[in-house]
């Protein structure tokens, strides 16, 4: 395949040409522009300002991401003959890819024990099965798991719903997710989210990027980041991989970076896998040694600075540089740089929380923004960059094992009633349950619970032992050939702009949009509202709530105005249209919400430890690799929209890249084929390939390499090491013709899963 020399650029515009295309450009512009909130990452686009603007009101803002993402939900609907003709057995070989451009979902669908097809069901009998599950098994033995494209007021309603039946075993894929973020930052400052605005991100003269690939997986940030440049500032990336569009990126809707390429990163340094930690207290202690910390804020604004600055002064220069994988000389010039900088914002993602160290890793990135007061102040702070679209919404809904106490609270005393005391599950603890028989039924509001899940074996194992599982969704996925329950429900979803009512989502800075809805491309799709009111009404005899009165969603987001801290202004938004910032969230002042208004650091050992263990163990022997778990360019999260991965220069998915010392180190050549080995199971038929990774680790691709990561989950956040998983290589010699260019690996020739 061809190598780029930056990312973004013609290859993107090409890209949308070709989708445009697809369903013909007149039907995709218009669907483009309808005021809809984007449906894929959380940097929160289109809304009431108009499809394609961000929340400064710039225009265009588009990616690849949003098209693929509307093209798929263009897609016309799954016909009843589908399932005839294709078996159960028949799904399980088909990629990730192939079952995403299948269709849309149609119709209910329904497989029971022993049938070899789904089959297609009235929505009556789909509604009659869920709540004979839920009104026999009890709720102590259902659970509900979220993605995060659904909007705030089926989130809301979802958890209300699972309440007043009486259980917390509620939960989202933030899980999997940023959760360490949360956990982290509640700890630090007692918020939960990102302290700046996106206006904020503009104006900083500094961005230090850790642990994300913003190119592929947020392209519109990459206009913030190439201003940031043009206005003289930096931007330090901290990535074991060098990720061409990090480099060099050319963003399609601006004429001079478009012919010429914009240069992003000013600095770029590649840790080792899990290394993040070593190398943030290298650049800390540079910052001691040249007393470049602002003490003023340190005495006014925080707790705890002297006991972690002794810590760092302790280490020994040269464990931190074995450690992290980065020279003394480089952690020194980040900390030149910040040091010089008037203002600096944090942005990181899944390279920091997806490990068993995951919260350590934030607060160790929160106490490097303390040290020089850059949270608290406009142009600086912190910045967990989301994954989907309303993750951060399905969150402050409630959807969650425990809700804030404020919200029990006022949830009690509005309805009357108790809410359930019990303790709830995290979505991996929910899997557990299913597994050992804890649990009898679950309810997937989107997403693909099979697929993202770590130890692919195991899930496969952990829904098989569920009496009922009910997805709905938009479009096939594995979950619905691997996930399955002795019972198992499809019910296919609106989306977002097809919604036949307004609804409300939140970005990752913070601010609510208000999407307009259109409609429906799937004539007997319904929205997720009426599907969850609807089980509710039927389920819940002596409901307080009036379900059917929740159908109309200005009047639940009447009750969200009243329940839901921050969010008082949505009671209006029906009336004024006007999108907003959430109260109490954003911080242009020292002062955090913590009992004494102070911001905490974490001490520096506990940490350091779990890094240490974290490495490597001792019967990996000298053939052992860290491997991490990424998307490619061509997908988003399990769903894969095309297999290659162009910035990275790949044009399949059953490969490993690899650092070209590694490869010659084992024994091993380009294009040879190896067998992969962890604690979790074992891939066979995957292709070396060369790429500029820090030598020792290694990456392949999610969902397909989730038959190699190992359950085990970082017991603050409950987040399972992605990103961090000890493998093996031998060479396979078996070599299978019929899966030469295929690109993809049946799960059940890897894992024998069946
Ligand atoms: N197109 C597209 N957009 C998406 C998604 C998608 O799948 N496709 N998913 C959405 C979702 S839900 C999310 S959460 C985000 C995910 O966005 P990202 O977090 O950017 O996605 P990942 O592919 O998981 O990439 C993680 C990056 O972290 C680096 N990394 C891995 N381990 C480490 C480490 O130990 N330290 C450091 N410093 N870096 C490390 C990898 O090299 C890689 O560049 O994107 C969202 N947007
Ligand atoms: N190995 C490994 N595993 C990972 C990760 C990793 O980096 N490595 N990343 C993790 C992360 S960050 C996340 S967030 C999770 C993602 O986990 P999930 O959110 O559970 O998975 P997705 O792949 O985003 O879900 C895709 C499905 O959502 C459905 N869908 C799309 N739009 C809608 C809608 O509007 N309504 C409804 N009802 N359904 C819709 C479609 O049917 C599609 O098949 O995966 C995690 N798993
Ligand atoms: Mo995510």
């Amino acid at each position: 395949m061809r190598r780029l020399k930056s990312g973004g650029g013609w290859a993107a515009v090409k890209y949308t040409l070709r989708m445009a295309n697809r369903v013909r450009w007149w039907r995709l512009w218009n669907a483009m522009s309808t005021r809809n909130t984007c449906k894929t990452c959380a940097l929160g686009m289109g809304g009431q300002q108009g499809g394609m603007r961000n929340e400064q009101g710039h225009w265009p803002e588009v990616c690849k991401k949003s098209l693929q993402a509307m093209v798929a939900d263009m897609q016309d609907g799954l016909r009843p003959e589908f399932f005839e003709r294709y078996s159960i057995a028949d799904l399980k070989t088909l990629s990730p890819r192939e079952l995403e451009w299948s269709g849309r979902i149609a119709q209910p669908v329904f497989a029971g024990p022993g049938d070899t097809h789904y089959r297609v069901l009235s929505w009556e009998d789909a509604y009659a099965r869920i709540v004979r599950q839920l009104a026999d098994a009890g709720p102590q033995q259902n659970f509900f798991y979220c993605s995060g494209r659904s909007s705030n007021e089926a989130a809301f309603l979802l958890q209300l719903f699972a309440r007043l039946y009486g259980t917390n075993y509620v939960n989202n894929c933030s899980y999997y997710c940023h959760q360490a973020s949360g956990v982290a930052l509640n700890q630090a400052l007692g918020t939960g989210t990102a302290t700046v605005t996106l206006e904020d991100v503009e104006d900083t003269d500094l961005f230090i990027l850790i642990g994300g690939n913003p190119a592929s997986n947020h392209p519109r940030l990459m206009r913030t980041l190439m201003n940031i440049r043009r206005r003289g500032g930096h931007v330090i990336v901290i990535n074991p991989i060098r990720e061409l569009g990090l480099v060099n990126f050319s963003v399609p809707s601006d004429v001079r970076s478009l012919l010429f390429g914009s240069e992003i990163a000013s600095q770029y340094v590649q840790p080792h896998i899990g290394g993040d930690i070593p190398l943030l207290a290298g650049v800390a202690k540079a910052l001691l040694e040249r007393r470049l910390t602002d003490a003023k804020f340190l005495n006014q604004a925080t707790e705890g600075f002297a006991g972690f600055a002794e810590e760092v002064r302790a280490l020994d220069w040269d464990e931190i540089v074995r450690r992290s994988g980065v020279s003394r000389e480089d952690m020194e010039q980040i900390a030149l740089t910040y040091g010089r900088a008037r203002t600096a914002v944090f942005g990181w993602t899944m390279g920091i929380t997806h490990h068993l160290h995951g919260s350590e890793n934030v607060r160790m990135i929160v106490n490097l923004a303390l040290m020089r007061g850059m949270i608290g102040r406009p142009g600086a702070g912190l910045l967990p960059i989301r994954g989907h679209s309303n993750v951060q919404g399905i969150g402050s809904m409630g959807v969650a094992p425990a809700l804030k106490q404020q919200i029990i609270d006022r949830l009690e005393e509005l309805l009357g009633v108790s809410l359930p005391t019990t303790p709830g599950l995290d979505t991996m603890a929910c899997m557990e349950a299913a597994a050992e028989g804890r649990v009898r039924g679950a309810i997937c509001l989107g997403g693909n619970l099979f697929g993202s899940n770590p130890d692919a074996k195991f899930a496969h194992r952990a829904f098989a032992n569920l009496d009922l599982v009910t997805y709905v969704n938009t479009t096939l996925n594995t979950g619905h050939a691997w996930g399955l329950g002795r019972e198992t429900l499809i019910l296919p979803a609106l989306a977002r702009d097809e919604e036949p009512q307004p609804t409300t989502q939140e970005s990752m800075f913070n601010f609510v949009r208000f999407s307009d809805g259109g409609p429906s491309r799937v004539a007997e799709a319904k929205s997720e509202v009426e599907i969850i009111t609807t089980l509710a009404e039927r389920l819940l005899a002596d409901s307080p709530v009036n379900w059917r009165d929740m159908r109309e969603l200005s009047g639940v987001r009447a009750m969200i105005a009243r329940i839901i801290p921050g969010y008082e202004a949505i009671g209006s938004v029906d009336v004024t249209r006007k999108e907003f910032q959430i109260g109490g969230r954003t911080f242009h002042q020292p002062v955090f919400p913590t009992a004494d208004g102070r911001a905490r650091f974490s001490e520096l050992r506990p940490a350091w430890e779990k890094v240490a263990q974290a490495a490597a163990p001792s019967d990996s022997g000298p053939g052992g690799l860290r491997l991490m778990t990424i998307r490619s360019e061509g997908q988003f999260n399990t769903v894969v929209y095309e297999d290659e991965d162009i910035y990275r220069g790949q044009d399949r998915r059953d490969i490993i890249l690899m650092n070209s010392d590694d490869i010659a180190r084992l024994g091993l050549a380009v294009d040879q084929r190896v067998r992969v080995s962890s604690p979790a199971g074992e891939m066979r038929r995957i292709l070396v390939r060369d790429f500029d990774i820090r030598a020792g680790n290694a990456a392949m691709y999610l969902p397909e390499a989730n038959v190699l990561v190992p359950r085990d989950v970082d017991q603050q956040s409950k987040t399972p090491g992605f990103k961090s998983v000890w493998i093996t290589l031998s060479p396979d010699p078996a070599s299978e013709d019929s899966l030469a260019g295929a690109g993809f690996v049946p799960l059940e020739q890897v894992a024998g899963a069946r």
